[in-house]
């Protein structure tokens, strides 16, 4: 898996082309590439760096609840959508504290305003935390991965829980083309701060093996990539386990797949490292439904990695 992956950067690194890019950052970027993973040889975590396997973890479980609000994350001390409901806060009336506009670019390029910002931000987390109003307000993200998946809203007012009916194809009708969790709203995104960049799934039962196809429409190669794969990795586990199927392959498609101009020499740094034998996954045998699963139920075993690599993330 981490070849796979390390090949995946230096394909960027030999066929990106300089592009610019929302965030101001710029890119190296390259249109269509496919990785394929058997799940059954390990859990794809990366081992040339270290990943925060339970970031993912409480991420992903977040979603199967369809909880939108960033307080859950919080709980678990998952930081890692905390920006997108800061930027609803700073720019709202109720904000007055100093002027946080554009504050991802500016806490990279000013040391000063970091340290202010990264005080705004934890006091707006303990606010989130400890204040069920302000949370209410300010920690909802609403139309987030939870929403689309659990709660994708009908034009009769109605909703459709994707995954729960996902699990009753994959059920009735394993042999279905039709097994697919879509996350792309036409008539959402032009409202959207983040929209969805997990777009489109399918999965597919061959030989009691359940394979999951992503389309990612971008990808952040070294930052969001690592942590793509293994989230999809394990819903797949996930979903496989609930209907009592073993995993198949992880398939990871891109659209604009792209390394940060501000992520090279971090790229470089994981390309001279070497892999280390993947880690497994072990999930409770509890009988719990996996919206039920918490945290401690799921456990990757034997991770070996490198160290982590800092790098900042474009907002
Ligand atoms: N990104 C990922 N994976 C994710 C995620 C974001 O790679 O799961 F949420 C990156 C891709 C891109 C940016 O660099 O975030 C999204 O920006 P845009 O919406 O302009 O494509």
């Amino acid at each position: 898996m981490t070849t796979q992956y390390l090949e995946l950067l230096h394909h960027i690194l030999e066929n990106g082309s300089p592009k610019h890019d929302r965030t101001g950052v710029g890119t190296y970027s390259v249109f269509g590439y496919q990785m394929r993973f058997d799940l059954e040889k390990g859990f794809p975590l990366l081992t040339t760096k270290k990943v925060p396997f339970s970031l993912i973890r409480s991420e992903l479980l977040w979603f199967l609840r369809g909880d939108t609000n960033i307080r859950y994350l919080l709980e678990h001390k998952n930081h890692i959508w905390d920006e997108w409901a800061f930027e609803n806060w700073v720019s709202s009336s109720d904000y007055q504290g100093p002027d946080m506009t554009d504050f991802g670019l500016r806490a990279e390029q000013d040391p000063e305003f970091k340290k202010v910002y990264q005080e705004v931000k934890s006091e707006f987390c303990e606010r989130i935390l400890t204040d069920d109003k302000f949370a209410e307000k300010y920690g909802e993200l609403g139309d987030v991965y939870g929403k689309q998946w659990r709660a994708w809203p009908t034009r009769d007012g109605g909703t459709i829980d994707q995954i729960g009916n996902i699990i009753k194809q994959l059920r009735e009708t394993p042999d279905s083309r039709r097994i697919i969790l879509s996350a792309w709203n036409p008539e959402d995104v032009p409202n959207m701060a983040l929209p969805p960049c997990h777009t489109l799934s399918q999965f597919y039962v061959k030989d009691g093996k359940l394979s999951c196809q992503l389309y990612q429409r971008p990808g952040d190669a070294f930052l969001g990539v690592p942590f793509n794969i293994a989230s999809y990795a394990l819903l797949t586990h996930l979903l496989a386990r609930e209907v009592g199927l073993e995993v198949g392959e992880f398939i990871h498609t891109f659209g604009d797949l792209h390394i940060y101009s501000n992520h090279i020499e971090q790229v470089k740094e994981q390309l001279n490292r070497d892999p280390y034998p993947l880690p497994t996954l072990e999930i409770a045998n509890n009988g719990k439904s996996m919206m039920a699963l918490e945290n401690k139920d799921i456990k990757v075993k034997d991770y070996k990695s490198h160290s982590a690599i800092k790098a900042s993330v474009a907002v």
